[in-house]
């Protein structure tokens, strides 16, 4: 198991738990915490002992953005050459579900982070924002895009234009969140959430999620197309036959992820 200084990883049962910890830097995603973020998570995924992904950070930051100190001096030939932040494309590739159970700061490259996943559950304290404007750059982790998709233009381009922060209440109000729940609560609340989903059949957790996402990249006769594509795909499932067996003998089913 590779040895990680950023971040904090373990399994639960069927649940992945990858924990941000830079404490004296809010979270703030520099390279090494990408790199070991994305390390855990495409290791996770690879590993069908794990049907779920929780993704969290501390009581007052999710991430407080990316590094700034460390971009700071970075100039236009290394951002562009290097493709900096191109990285973070293999965690929003996952096809395992992955939850943000965000507490605190979720701002800049944490927003971002947190809208990589696939459900998003709030604290009550928790605050969102694309504060990049303030420094002279714009969102670089696709921002502009998931926010826009999640909250619509009007809050998504004032957002990203005067870099005003959304509070939990708000965020939900506007679609960003699935669910608040108290502080206390937040991390048992993600893990119940993941579990349940971990209980599932993982690959057709993985077609659902699939085909969810599809709805952003498709017209809608395209994405229906595409969804019942993958239903039908779901009868060649052992998960399937033991899915509606269960059912009809009123009994619990028993998944077998194949
Ligand atoms: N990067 C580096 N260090 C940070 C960051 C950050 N994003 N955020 C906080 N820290 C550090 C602080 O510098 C401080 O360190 P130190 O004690 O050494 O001075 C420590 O964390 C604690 O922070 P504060 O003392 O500021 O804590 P407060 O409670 O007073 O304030 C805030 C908390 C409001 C969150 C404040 O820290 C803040 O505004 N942080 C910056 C938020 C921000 O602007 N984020 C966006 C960053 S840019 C980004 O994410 C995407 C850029 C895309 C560029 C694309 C290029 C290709």
């Amino acid at each position: 198991t590779p040895k990680f200084e950023t971040i904090a990883v373990e399994t639960r049962g069927r649940v992945g738990v990858i924990t941000l910890d830079r404490p004296k830097a809010l979270n703030a995603l520099n390279s090494q915490l990408m790199i070991e973020v994305v390390a855990a998570a495409v290791a996770f995924d690879r590993d069908p002992a794990v049907g779920a992904i929780v993704v969290t950070g501390s009581e007052k930051a999710f991430a407080a953005g990316a590094d700034i100190k460390e971009m700071q001096s970075k100039t236009y030939m290394e951002v562009y050459t290097q493709d900096f932040f191109s990285e973070w494309d293999a965690f929003a590739a996952v096809r395992t579900p992955t939850i943000a159970a965000v507490a605190g700061y979720a701002l800049g490259g944490g927003c971002e982070l947190a809208m990589m996943c696939d459900i998003l559950i709030a604290a009550d304290t928790a605050q969102f924002g694309q504060p990049e404007i303030a420094l002279g750059v714009i969102p670089g982790i696709g921002g502009s895009q998931r926010l826009t998709r999640a909250v619509g233009k009007a809050k998504a381009m004032e957002m990203c234009l005067t870099g005003r922060k959304m509070g939990a209440e708000e965020a939900e109000r506007a679609g960003l969140v699935s669910r608040i729940v108290p502080a206390a609560d937040l991390l048992a609340d993600a893990l119940e959430t993941a579990e349940t989903i971990a209980a599932k059949s993982l690959p057709i957790a993985v077609m659902a999620k699939e085909a969810v996402n599809r709805a952003f990249e498709s017209t809608l006769a395209e994405g229906v197309r595409f969804e019942r594509r993958l239903f039908h795909s779901t009868f060649a499932t052992d998960d399937q036959t033991e899915g509606m067996t269960a059912f009809t003998e009123k009994r619990q089913p028993v998944f077998r992820h194949r």
